[in-house]
């Protein structure tokens, strides 16, 4: 009360003194108001800036202590970003001029459309799709949401989620939680639905107009440059092996999520059974991935959706390889993410950590981390080189006598073999240092990838993941033959910056050569 009437009287006074008043109240007035919008502007843009070391430096350990749980972390930020989004205060990629006028241009084609860059976020962070807007702010051209199940399931229970900060490492065993493909395909509809109705206003068909790219962007990111990527996995109770069933747990789900995608992607694993030739291993995962196949294509869109099926780094043996990639060519996909988390825990660390994580270590579930990146590089030049060679001639429907041994001639062949892979789609961040080099040596033009040998329809896109966290590695892996390379640990640990980071040392990289 004393306040109010100090206040009160101050305010008297200083009124009926209204034309003696200095004119420095005045200015001071001005100044402080000025000031205090300025500091208010400026703290908006810092903060909201994915530049700003605050998101790595303050956010993330400040998460992390308040949350010792790493899944009530993760909750909590997605919830804080979801909330910021709406009132537009989350957190945004700003070039400045100055970088874009450097001129280094990360965009690279894929499927034939242009991607603004070739970085993207991998399944798993946004689960149900609740923030791919938020999430497409901070950076990436990618983002890849799910993985989603026919029908809602809990995944394991709690606690499923460890962190390894002195690796940076992170283990899971969500054993994919999924709210079920109906859930996400309704949040993915109402975003078609905002974003028809802004563009388009309340007509009828705005929605169709929008989903047939009327709005001359990819339905599914609903941004130039971008594209959203939508992951199908079957529910837990259905059978590995009851082939029929899991094919038709994939289909349910990508029927109801393709519509809003601009890629589905299949996590399916595939199944190893020792001992059958070529022809019979893949035949259950070729029949798997042309149900998705069929299934997005019968989609009601102008283009529909392509197809990526998602290889674990744990089926590395050279025949899981051959497998999956003659199923990929049989099956029409048209490309494989690889990589994930991993299973194993030989040679991953070194010995001395601590001794809580030694023991955190040993948690069932995979294990995602910077170490994982040298698999991730090889695993992608094992894949391209196989793609780049086309479909294999297996000779007749039953995959009988000298014809699959040609091919598995050819195979054992090419896998030692150390060639230089070669990404066959325009890669534009590979043209672009194929220049510089071949500008020093004094030869023009870009080089023309070399043609794969066998005659082949359409390039297969390769998606690398697990353990990316630099531009240099991200361009490395590139360079060995993927389009995109996707960030998931690396971003919970390094923040919401962590993308620009990763562009502005591939452009720094790139220049320097
Ligand atoms: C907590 C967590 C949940 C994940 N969930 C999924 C998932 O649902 N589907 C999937 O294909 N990958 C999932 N992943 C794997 C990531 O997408 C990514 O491929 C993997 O972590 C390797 O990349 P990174 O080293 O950048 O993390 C998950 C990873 C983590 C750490
Ligand atoms: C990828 O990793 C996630 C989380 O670790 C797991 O749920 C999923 O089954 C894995 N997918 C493949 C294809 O290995
Ligand atoms: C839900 C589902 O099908 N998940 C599978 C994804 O792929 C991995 C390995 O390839 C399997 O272990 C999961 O069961």
């Amino acid at each position: 009360m004393v306040i109010v009437d100090q206040c009160g009287s101050a305010r008297l006074s200083s009124t009926s003194a209204a034309e003696t008043k200095p004119p420095t109240t005045l200015l001071r007035n001005i100044l402080y108001g000025t000031s205090f919008s300025i500091f208010v502007a400026f703290s908006y843009y810092y903060i909201t800036d994915t530049r700003a070391s605050v998101h790595q430096w303050l956010v993330v350990p400040l998460l992390r202590w308040l949350y010792p749980d790493a899944e009530d972390a993760h909750h909590v930020g997605t919830e804080a970003l979801k909330t910021l989004y709406a009132f537009g205060l989350h957190p945004r990629e700003r070039v400045s001029k100055t970088e874009e006028a450097k001129g280094v241009d990360l965009s690279v084609e894929v499927f034939g459309r242009r991607l603004s860059n070739p970085i993207g976020i991998s399944a798993g962070l946004d689960k149900a799709a609740d923030i791919p807007d938020a999430l497409f702010a901070l950076g990436p051209a990618i983002v890849e949401v799910g993985g989603v199940t026919p029908l809602p399931q809990d995944g394991n229970p709690r606690p499923r989620v460890f962190r390894l900060p002195s690796q940076q490492a992170i283990i899971n065993r969500y054993g994919l939680n999924s709210l079920g493909a109906v859930n996400m395909a309704a949040r993915l509809r109402e975003r078609v639905r905002v974003f028809a109705y802004n563009y388009f206003g309340i007509e009828r068909d705005a929605e169709d107009f929008v989903l047939n790219g009327g709005a001359g962007v990819p339905p599914g990111s609903l941004q130039d440059g971008k594209m959203l990527v939508v992951q199908v996995a079957k529910n837990k109770w259905t059978k590995d092996d009851d082939i029929q069933a899991v094919t038709k747990d994939f289909v349910t789900a990508t029927k109801e999520v393709a519509v809003y995608s601009d890629i589905i992607s299949v996590n399916v694993s595939s199944p190893n059974t020792p001992g059958l030739r070529t022809l019979q291993r893949v035949e259950p995962l070729t029949r798997i991935l042309e149900g998705v196949v069929n299934a997005a294509k019968s989609v009601k869109r102008r283009d529909p959706p392509k197809v990526m099926v998602k290889v674990s780094p744990d089926e590395d043996s050279e025949e899981q390889i051959q497998g999956i990639v003659e199923a990929v060519w049989r099956s029409g996909v048209d490309g494989i993410i690889v990589g994930n988390t991993t299973k194993r825990r030989t040679n991953l660390v070194s010995a001395d950590i601590p001794a809580k994580e030694r023991q955190t270590l040993e948690e069932e579930g995979g294990y995602s981390g910077p170490q994982m990146f040298q698999r991730t590089l090889d695993l992608v030049k094992r894949y391209r080189n196989l793609l780049n060679q086309g479909p294999l001639p297996l000779e007749g429907a039953s995959g009988e006598g000298a014809g699959e041994g040609e091919a598995e001639k050819n195979l054992a062949s090419s896998a030692g073999a150390v060639s230089t892979p070669d990404e066959p789609s325009s890669n534009i961040v590979e043209k672009i240092a194929t220049v510089k080099d071949a500008h020093d040596a004094s030869s023009a033009g870009i080089s023309e990838a070399p043609k794969p040998t066998r005659g082949t329809p359409e390039p297969k896109v390769i998606f690398a993941t697990g353990g990316i966290t630099n531009g240099k590695q991200a361009l490395e892996v590139l360079n060995a033959g993927a389009s995109v390379v996707q960030v998931y640990t690396g971003l919970i640990y390094g923040g919401s910056g962590t993308i620009t980071r990763i562009k502005k040392e591939m452009r720094d990289e790139i220049s320097r050569k």
